[in-house]
């Protein structure tokens, strides 16, 4: 037998001596139609001079962030009715930060379980609220120094759009959702998103914008990547 086919049979022995475990992404474009309302500036920001030394100019909001082609970031899209299946407790823990004054980032996702990190980079003293609305979930109210340690927060049910809130300064707010399993992501600056090793199987895929609502279609994950594009609406 020849070193190569030696080599193939090997191969070949390799792939058949277990389960076949196969998983694939679910990749896909999140487009805004319509031109959306211009952005507020955030001026009781500026009226504040530890926040104000902070920034050259005003920051406005962001309930649209949106490219030049209409690429829609900050949607959280998950897959519906996946339960059961986070590995909260095992995954590292997301970040959540106040700079300037502001949260960063404002949109993000966790599993049930996972651990949430607020830090404060600032030299001001923030306030950390948030008010779930969901049973099971609990609120928390902590003050966070400046130098202040990191606070960690996790939540047990799974919630959309769970809201932080600053009570020193009005205009902070972060909007983190709870899933029970890990297949979810928020779309970037070029409104793409990725949800990783989706097990084979159909499933019904929900894209969620806090402003311009929620929108779902069905897809079906075999053994390659699955493109699901989707176009929001300015509401
Ligand atoms: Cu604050």
């Amino acid at each position: 037998m020849t070193m190569k086919k030696m080599c193939l049979w090997l191969a070949l022995g390799l792939f058949s001596a277990g389960p076949i475990v196969s998983a694939a992404d679910i990749i896909g474009i999140i487009t805004l139609k319509g031109t959306p309302p211009p952005e507020k500036e955030i001026t009781p920001l500026m009226d504040n001079p530890d926040c104000a030394a902070m920034h050259k100019t005003t920051p406005k909001t962001h309930f649209y962030v949106v490219g030049p082609k209409g690429e829609l970031a900050d949607v959280v899209v998950s897959l519906k009715g996946v339960t059961g299946k986070s590995t909260g407790a095992d995954a590292p823990p997301v970040v959540l930060d106040q700079k300037g004054c502001l949260y960063t980032p404002q949109i993000l996702a966790v599993q049930t379980g996972q651990k949430l990190l607020v830090k404060n980079s600032d030299n001001c003293v923030h306030n950390v609220h948030c008010t779930p609305a969901v049973a099971g979930n609990e609120e928390h109210n902590d003050v966070q120094m400046a130098g202040g340690a990191d606070l960690t927060y996790s939540f047990p049910k799974p919630e959309m759009f769970l809201k932080f809130k600053c009570d020193v300064h009005p205009w902070m707010f972060a909007w983190v959702s709870v899933f029970d399993s890990p297949y979810f992501a928020v779309s970037d600056a070029d409104g793409k998103f990725v949800i990783k090793n989706v097990p084979p199987g159909k499933y019904t895929i929900e894209a969620s914008h806090r402003k311009a609502g929620a929108q779902t279609q069905d897809v079906e994950v075999k053994d390659a990547d699955v493109t699901a594009n989707f176009n929001l609406e300015v509401k």
